[in-house]
């Protein structure tokens, strides 16, 4: 197994470059204390971080008990054949009574589980009682497709209620479900439908993207053509778009309102052991099959709602919450679906594109449904930014109490754009680092406790083991860097790679011994809070020297002209590889003569000389994910005048060909 290039001098241990340029990202001394009232108020004290030391299987078996078990596990962790984990492995119940059916036997019915926000402009608003209703007839209508439990169900919805309903549903029945993003091509939901197996599709007529519909059953349709794909016996279609056209296979497609619209609307769940499994997603990495990661629902249900009350200090009953994740990422399970409505939330789900049809629109959602709790990814606070201060400021945001970030190191610029133009310079920012293999968060302030510092993701969760260490998996002292680790097996754990224990031993388990490999560089401050430097494997290597994509990325982005960057490292014959650097401007910033030259400077003043990028090119967009992570694989492509890979993952196949236009003019520049 291979890691790619030895970082061993990594990402900071002993590289002047990389110390200097945290200096400098730390040299204001910046540091937001909580608001005194959150403080006082808060879910969550420091006195967690101490139990959870105290007795790490102790603290997590009463956060267990947050769950309501059909049978009460007496046991908390199994850890007899690492890194197989059992957790609460005796223990009985059912995730979508826990997410729906118990918050209406408690009386709270008539809350509003889900304030939907259609594109278009239409809104539904669903209550904890309306949804028991639906997600039961779901239920019942997937058992009339004779689906069972331990059955596989691939959903491909747009971000509509169904898609919260179907996974219920498949939870409810003990279904494994597999999420696939809507924005994936055929391809990617057939290869996806291949390796689990799936034998039921749920998907819609469509969904609006930036006020058009734009038609999803076609893909299901040409994946289902593929091999491979055969055991799918149905395909279920939401309504969504009305478009007229859709191509229909009797016998195998039904529709959602015809089938599901006329079940009983209620289900008994049953209850089903606490390692049963609840889904598979998955991950595309940057080489090989996607890898199916595997989870499980006692423990990944009880890290979910843990962590969603503890880092957004959810207040049930006061709070409105919104998480602008697609379903189809890890975000959207675990905080948009199990985490939040297992803690009986009110939150918002929101269909469309955050500046469609215009660009105040996520902020004028936040006035409309008063939202206190906004947990969105970098890249979208980037666009924001982009786009300039003015729009935010037209709308009333002071309902908002507690900002998240997810999916990529946040730079400090944005982070602090974020505070000020979002935030009131009053909202704390919790920025949560997690995978999709570990199911919840692990690193993040908590916001009534945490003295927040604009760019780090802190600490460790209580609850959660994780450190920094070196080559040789020696635990780094504060001030050093190398590769982040986990050191403890934690609730909400991936239990293995869909069909491939193997892969999940070597990708996870066999670069330190008996300590979770993340694939993240990472760094610890003098007081020892971690700051994340982005995947190992964009790690830059130039003239013998180790340099951080994010270091050089949030360099230019503190340029004033600067509002994204995406750096790669391109071969080169002199350096090894020089620092290729793509730059979105920011809303009025011209692309002139001597900007090049001026953002050279700019990252050699930061950082020092060694990464100035050799070339820098404005361009209107990068390539990114469903989570909005950029592609660097692709720009390195790019910026190596190769054929594209794999652009089956790319949201929006487009930008590509816009950036290589970009190509032979700025090539000259060098
Ligand atoms: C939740 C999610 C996981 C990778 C992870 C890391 C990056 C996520 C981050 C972050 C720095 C944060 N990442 N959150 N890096 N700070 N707060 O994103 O899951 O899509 O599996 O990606 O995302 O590189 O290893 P997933």
């Amino acid at each position: 197994m291979s890691y790619g290039r030895d970082t061993s001098h990594a990402l900071g241990m002993g590289d002047d470059v990389s110390n200097e340029s945290l200096a400098n990202l730390l040299k204001e001394e910046r540091r937001f204390a909580p608001p005194a009232d959150l403080a006082a108020n808060a879910n969550v004290t420091a006195a967690a971080y101490e139990q959870a030391a105290a007795d790490r299987l102790g603290f997590w078996a009463a956060q267990a008990r947050r769950l309501t078990w059909a049978t009460e596990p007496t046991e908390t962790l199994d850890w007899s054949n690492p890194p197989f984990a059992k957790w609460f492995a005796d223990g009985k119940l059912n995730v979508a009574y826990n997410c729906v059916d118990r918050h209406v036997e408690n009386g709270l019915g008539d809350r509003v589980a889900i304030h939907f926000e259609g594109e278009p402009g239409d809104t539904r608003a669903i209550t904890y009682a309306e949804l028991q209703r639906e997600v039961s007839r779901a239920a019942n209508a997937l058992t009339e497709l004779g689906v069972a439990a331990g059955d596989r169900v691939a959903i491909y919805l747009p971000m509509i209620p169904e898609a919260v309903i179907a996974m219920l549903a498949c939870a409810r029945l003990g279904a494994p479900h597999s999420v696939v993003f809507g924005g994936f091509s055929a391809d990617a939901l057939a290869t996806r439908i291949n390796d689990a197996d799936a034998r039921v599709v749920i998907t819609a007529d469509g969904g609006y993207r930036r006020g058009k519909p734009s038609a999803l059953k076609p893909a299901v349709d040409e994946a289902l053509t593929k091999p491979g794909t055969e055991n799918v016996r149905s395909v279920l279609v939401v309504r969504r778009t009305g478009q007229e056209d859709v191509a229909w296979t009797e016998g195998r497609d039904v529709w959602w309102h015809d089938i599901v619209g006329r079940q009983s609307d209620t289900h008994t769940p049953e209850a089903f052991d606490a390692e049963h499994p609840l889904f598979i997603l998955y991950t595309s990495g940057t080489t090989g099959k996607p890898k199916g990661i595997l989870h499980t629902t006692g423990g990944y249900l009880t890290q979910v709602a843990y962590t969603h009350h503890a880092v957004f200090d959810l207040k049930p009953e006061t709070d409105v919450y919104w998480c602008t994740a697609d379903v189809g990422w890890v975000t959207g399970h675990s905080y948009i679906t199990y985490g939040p409505l297992a803690n009986g939330a009110t939150e918002v789900l929101y269909e469309g594109t955050p500046d469609s049809p215009h660009q105040g629109r996520w902020w004028e959602i936040v006035q409309k449904y008063g939202v206190t709790i906004l947990y969105t990814a970098p890249t979208a606070i980037r666009a924001c930014m982009k786009w300039g201060d003015d729009i935010p400021a037209k709308y009333d945001l002071s309902s908002l109490r507690v900002l998240g970030s997810v999916g990529e190191p946040i730079n400090p610029e944005a982070w602090m754009w974020y505070r000020k133009h979002i935030g009131a310079d009053q909202a704390p920012i919790v920025d949560t680092w997690w995978q999709t293999e570990t199911g919840g968060m692990m690193l993040s302030p908590l916001p009534g406790v945490t003295e927040t510092k604009p760019g780090s993701a802190q600490r460790p969760l209580p609850g959660i083991a994780a450190t920094v260490v070196d080559d040789e998996a020696r635990e780094v002292p504060d001030g050093g860097g190398g590769y982040l680790v986990l050191t403890e097996p934690w609730p909400s754990m991936l239990r293995t790679i869909w069909g491939d224990d193997q892969r999940y031993l070597d990708t996870y388990w066999s670069r330190f011994e008996g300590k979770y490999f993340a694939g993240d560089g990472a760094k610890k401050d003098e007081d020892g809070d971690i700051w994340l430097l982005g995947r190992v494997d964009d790690v830059m290597l130039v003239s013998g020297h180790n340099i951080s994509t994010t270091e050089v990325e949030s360099a230019l982005v503190s340029h004033p002209k600067v509002a994204e960057a995406a750096v790669v490292g391109a071969t080169d014959p002199q350096t090894t590889q020089s620092i290729c650097a793509f730059v979105i401007l920011r809303g009025s910033a011209a692309e002139d003569e001597g900007l090049v030259e001026e953002l050279r400077a700019h990252v050699g003043k930061q950082l020092g000389p060694i990464a100035k990028p050799k070339r820098v090119l404005p361009v209107a967009e990068l390539p990114k994910t469903r989570s909005g992570k950029i592609m660097r694989r692709l720009l390195r492509d790019v910026a190596e005048n190769r054929d594209l890979g794999d652009v089956s993952t790319l949201t929006d196949s487009g930008v590509m060909d816009l950036i290589q236009a970009k190509l032979p003019s700025a090539a000259s520049e060098d």
